[in-house]
């Protein structure tokens, strides 16, 4: 029926569920004056926590941090009778809070929608129900659940099952009366784990049928005394900035610290005491790298197989329960007495990946080995998560495409944020497919996400914007972020639920966003904060379709993996270098954990070398093979002020192995300490070193180059001058990585990137400041290689740039004369890049392309000194 034969209810918004996010989204619309109506299949509110009625059902997250924040009444009205709230009374809070709120005059309950349609031509949305009603409303907004969408194996014979059936997703709302009964439970997740301690005291016989072993530790519950619950409202101001701003949404976080760092004595003593603390992320958050590191992983996880050892008497059945999977990759699990329970006479554990289920019959399981007569059988067998509650709604956008085409089954997931897809005009999805949603304590990205949709469609209105719609470059750039940042983890070397590799047929990839809530928060106000970058939308005033689309990063060509790395840093509060000390400056830098592991070479010696009054501390890189070697001299960047040996040992490493030649990366003296000329002299000093002790560190003297990065850059073009000036060495080669080469700050790349983009102009102004003695020393081309005279007769030359450093255009400006003067020059820029990415080989695939760039640059510039 066309849409004016019938008249049609039209609201501002229509919000599809009332969970924890559709209530909280009522509530903040309908104050700012929308009209606005919920829809929901359910008899009453509540989402997860309504259909979730289990037995043992209750929260992993602590019950303090997992409610609204919004309100300061709310928070103080309610008091949490336990660490782990149970599902019936997280159900009374939804409920204190709808009535408090007086929500349910806005919400039509037992109302399932079936499908919702763009209309185009309107810039509204039409939204159908199980009954064929129809409204329409300017904003469509999701607020399905990740996990609401139950997953009920295709097993053969399903239908022909005697006995009861339940899901644990769906758990009816009477009491389920197991006792003295045959019973099975499919799966081992977090529902399974906590339903089947507690149908095991009822039933007469339990048979577990466990496909994945799982790590799981205890919650260790405990009723929440009134000091506790006084301290917590008390602090709850302070605690809220640490949820938001944190890696899961909880007050705590990681403790900076490889678990390889720790003996294994003093990692059992942490994981011990987290083992007795109980929660969540106790375990994981000892260290920072049991996510991402496999090695790292293992002792967290062979502390828990010891454990389950430990409890399970039956050692067979304890083999039967031993986790193999990397821990934590999928979500992690806290339980009460569930292995305890694999020791009681009434519970079995069947494994069915050795023997799968072949088919359910009349009465019960069969599997590949044998036959399970059953009276009520449980499936604990998840969800079609974060995708599937989409995929439910016949979704359809712009020109009549459903979303589940656009996305393909999820083989093509885009979105914008994990808020919206392009194509989909006016429609917002709360803790939507690549948000950080499921990874963190759903009631902080909740808060998070209806917060910033309410605040974005007050400005649509306020600017009288319409048709408001992601790009498909945002959505492009974040699904990439997503996946990048994922894959730095363990996230995706593991099938589960996270990954969709739990639902046959579902396509592969992880769905959700993995940098944590509080940087996921900083980026959502940054987007907010520049007019909704990434969004496009039409102005209703001007009664055009002249679409305005905010261009920002997602135009500029900025790399999104050194985009979602200034975020970082950003995230991290660090003050400005030029604000410190020089010695906080030279502290505050370590930027280790970008460059990725370092390689193994063949031999790493420290040596001191002697300079012009002192002596200096050298690392000497061997690689493999038998020398003598080609030597790099390199020296590091960080402004003449701050930068060590450590700052490149990745890099000098990588080189060393890649190029085939000695790397001698040089600790020159630093300034305010040592001014201009100390560490040019000093880097002179060392090739001279080198050239001169040649043969002690199987080096080839005829086939030495130097390089650096930065200042680096800049000391090995001056190196380069004063060699050609000073009598030698002969120098095979000069490598340039956005080298300083001119005392100035007059550049067109100075004006664009002056700020925002790791190296900033007043960090240049000051780094200069403490290297000069005054304003004529930079004059000198032995401080500004670009004031040369005369470039000729230099060593051929690599020349790197970063599209987004202030020092991009001294540094090409410095090739230009180099190449005018008879040099010759590679020169290239790596246009997304922002300086420092040299060094950033663990995190920027762009820096390991121009190492193995320089080193291949260096190869040939060595063989053909070789040649000559
Ligand atoms: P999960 O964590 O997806 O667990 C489902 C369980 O069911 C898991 O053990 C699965 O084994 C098992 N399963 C799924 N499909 C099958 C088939 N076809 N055959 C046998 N076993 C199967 O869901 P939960 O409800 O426990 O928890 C969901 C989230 O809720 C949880 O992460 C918390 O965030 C709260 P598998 O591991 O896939 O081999």
């Amino acid at each position: 029926m066309a849409l004016n034969q019938q008249k049609v209810q039209e609201l501002d918004a229509v919000v599809v569920g009332a969970g924890f996010s559709g209530l909280y989204m009522l509530h903040k619309l309908r104050e700012a004056g929308y009209s606005v109506r919920v829809y929901e299949a359910g008899e009453d509110v509540g989402g997860t926590w309504y259909w979730n009625r289990y037995p043992g059902a209750r929260c992993d997250v602590e019950s303090i941090y997992y409610n609204y924040t919004f309100s300061e009444e709310i928070l103080n009205e309610w008091t949490w009778s336990s660490r782990y709230a149970e599902q019936p009374e997280i159900l009374s809070y939804i409920n204190f809070v709808a009535d408090k709120l007086e929500l349910r005059r806005d919400i039509q309950f037992k109302t399932r929608i079936t499908a919702a349609r763009y209309n185009d031509q309107n810039r509204n949305w039409e939204i159908r129900m199980e009954d064929g009603t129809r409204v329409t409303a300017e904003y469509f907004i999701t607020a399905l659940g990740c996990l609401s969408s139950s997953n009920i194996p295709k097993f053969k014979g399903l239908d022909s099952f005697k006995g009861e059936m339940y899901h644990t997703g769906r758990w009816p709302h009477e009491k389920v009366d197991f006792s003295g009964k045959r019973v099975g439970v499919i799966g081992t997740g977090s529902s399974g784990i906590q339903a089947i301690p507690a149908i095991a005291q009822e039933a007469g016989q339990l048979t577990v049928f466990q496909r994945t072993p799982q790590y799981s530790c205890p919650a260790q519950n405990h009723p929440l005394d009134s000091e506790t619950i006084g301290q917590t409202r008390k602090n709850y101001g302070e605690l809220k900035q640490l949820m938001r701003y944190s890696m899961h949404g909880v007050p705590s976080g990681p403790r900076m610290r490889s678990a390889l760092e720790d003996s294994q004595e003093e990692r059992e003593r942490l994981y011990e005491k987290a083992w007795q603390e109980g929660g969540l992320f106790s375990l994981t958050y000892n260290y920072n790298d049991i996510g991402i590191l496999p090695e790292a992983n293992e002792t967290a996880a062979s502390f828990i197989r010891t454990k389950i050892k430990q409890i399970v008497k039956d050692p067979e059945v304890a083999q039967k329960l031993m986790p193999t999977y990397y821990y934590a990759t999928k979500r992690p699990i806290i339980d009460t007495d569930y292995f305890e329970t694999y020791n009681r006479e009434n519970v079995s554990l069947v494994d069915i990946k050795a023997a799968p289920i072949l088919e359910i019959t009349q009465n019960g399981i069969k599997t590949a080995e044998a036959e399970y007569e059953l009276d009520v059988l449980v499936f604990a067998t998840g969800f079609d998560a974060m995708t599937g509650p989409l995929f439910n709604i016949d979704i359809r956008g712009k020109n009549d495409i459903s979303l589940k085409e656009k996305w393909a089954d999820g083989a093509e997931l885009k979105t914008y944020l994990g808020i919206a897809t392009s194509g989909f005009p006016n429609m917002f999805m709360l803790t939507g497919p690549q948000s950080p949603s499921v990874l963190s304590n759903m009631m902080v990205s909740i808060e998070q996400h209806v917060d910033w949709v309410a605040d974005c469609i007050n400005y649509l209105r306020e600017h009288h914007l319409e048709a408001f719609e992601a790009t498909g470059e945002a959505e492009e750039f974040w699904s990439q972020q997503c996946r990048a940042i994922a894959d730095m983890s363990l996230l995706t070397k593991t099938d589960s639920w996270y990954m969709g590799a739990n639902i046959e047929g579902k396509p592969r990839g992880f769905l959700a966003f993995a940098g944590g809530v509080g940087l996921y928060r900083i980026i959502c106000d940054d987007v907010a904060a520049r007019g909704y970058e990434g969004f496009t939308s039409v102005l209703s005033t001007l009664g055009t379709d002249e679409s305005f689309v905010k261009e920002g990063f997602f135009r500029s060509n900025i790399d999104p993996q050194a985009w979602f790395i200034l975020k970082q840093l950003e995230s991290a509060g660090a003050p400005p270098l030029e604000l410190l000390t020089p010695d906080q400056a030279r502290l505050a830098a370590d930027f280790r954990l970008l460059a990725g592991a370092p390689e193994e070479v063949a031999k790493v010696e420290n040596r001191t070398i002697p300079v012009p009054g002192g002596e200096i501390p050298v690392r000497i890189y061997t690689p493999a093979g038998e020398g003598p070697f080609p030597a790099l001299v390199y020296y590091h960047g960080g402004g003449w002020v701050i930068g060590n040996l450590d700052t490149v040992e990745v890099p000098c490493r990588m080189l060393a192995n890649r190029a085939g030649c000695v790397v001698v990366s040089v600790d020159y003296r630093l300034a305010p300490e040592h001014k201009f000329p100390t560490a040019a002299e000093d880097s002179y000093a060392a090739v001279k070193w080198v050239a001169q002790y040649a043969a002690s560190i199987q080096v080839d003297p005829e086939r030495i180059a130097v390089g650096g990065d930065s200042a680096g850059g800049n000391l090995a073009a001056v190196v380069s001058l004063m060699a050609r000036d000073q009598g030698g060495p002969s120098l095979a080669y000069q490598m340039l990585i956005y080298p300083v080469t001119n005392h100035s700050y007059d550049t067109k790349s100075y004006q664009e990137n002056a700020d925002g983009y790791f190296l900033t102009k007043n960090t240049m102004v000051w780094f200069w400041n403490h290297y000069l003695r005054d304003e004529h020393d930079g004059k000198n081309p032995y401080a500004s290689p670009l004031l040369a005279e005369d470039l000729s007769g230099l060593p051929p030359a690599l020349v790197i740039t970063a599209g987004f450093d202030p020092l991009r255009d001294e540094g090409e400006a410095y090739a230009q004369r180099l190449k005018a003067a008879g040099v010759s020059v590679e020169e290239t820029r790596y246009d997304g890049m922002i300086h420092g990415f040299f060094w950033m080989p663990g995190v920027l695939v762009q820096g390991n392309a121009a190492i193995n760039q320089a080193a291949n640059a260096l190869k040939h510039a060595f063989n053909t000194v070789k040649t000559i």
